[in-house]
């Protein structure tokens, strides 16, 4: 016979991968500050991903990032940039955008690397834009991220989309104690040369040039740094590798 009112058996719960809520929680922060949402193509074409981004064929900028080429000559995307000119082409200015995505780099994987990662990317265009509104954005998305009292700093670095260019890190501290600069991203002003490519594809689609003498901030980030140290996770391998022990431990809670 058929009890219907015997309890159902419960079965187990999902739950967001830790790197679904480390982005939940970044573009939260982004969003109370205004900025669009958007996703982009990882397979990409050499243009966007390099050239427009001032990163000429002869650049050595280009070993820096290793490249998974497709057989037809296009290339999984090695950053989330290539997204600023697909938006500044569609779009003109004033702009705020942050881009979520997955990476690729051809690279030998250890604890702290993957062939696949992934990067949330900022742009803000507009006129006037400077270092200082740059540095107020990282300073926000760092007390967002860790408390009122978080602390950021910046150092001179070379990205060739970028004039000046400089790396971010964002003190980091646990109830435990613990605490480190935490490394997080890269980040400038947009290269004038970045804004020249994006008028010459808008002139090719028979759009107008609006980008020149505009100013904007650009900054590139890995949600997986931030997962590692929030979560406790030692290697960065453990986030794709579907092993029930270690993603078993993120059921349930959203
Ligand atoms: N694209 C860079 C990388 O993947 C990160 C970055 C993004 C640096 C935007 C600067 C910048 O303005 O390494």
């Amino acid at each position: 016979a058929l009890d219907v009112t015997l309890p159902g058996l419960g079965l187990p719960a999902g739950g967001l991968h830790p790197i679904s809520r480390v982005y939940d929680d970044l573009i939260h922060i982004y969003e109370r500050m205004g900025y669009a949402v958007v996703e982009g193509p990882e397979v990409e074409d050499e243009h966007h991903n390099f050239e427009a981004l001032n990163v000429p064929w002869y650049h050595p900028a280009r070993d820096l990032q290793d490249t998974f080429w497709l057989e037809d000559g296009r290339l999984l995307r090695t950053h989330t940039s290539p997204m600023q000119i697909r938006y500044m082409v569609d779009h003109e200015p004033p702009l705020k955008i942050v881009v979520r995505g997955k990476v690729y780099r051809y690279e030998a994987t250890d604890a702290t690397h993957e062939a696949m990662f992934h990067q949330l990317e900022g742009l803000v265009v507009g006129d006037g834009i400077s270092m200082a509104d740059l540095k107020g954005t990282i300073a926000e998305m760092a007390r967002g991220l860790y408390g009122p009292s978080a602390k950021v700093r910046f150092q001179p670095s070379y990205y060739p989309f970028v004039e000046p260019g400089a790396d971010f890190a964002v003190w980091w501290e646990n109830p435990r104690g613990e605490s480190k600069w935490l490394e997080l991203g890269g980040c400038g002003m947009v290269h004038p040369n970045v804004f020249r490519a994006v008028d010459d594809l808008r002139e090719a689609a028979g759009k107008e040039r609006v980008y020149e003498g505009k100013t904007g901030f650009a900054f590139g980030l890995g949600p997986e740094r931030i997962a590692m140290l929030k979560y406790g996770i030692p290697d960065i391998r453990y986030f794709y590798a579907n092993d029930p022990r270690v993603m078993g431990q993120f059921r349930g809670e959203l």
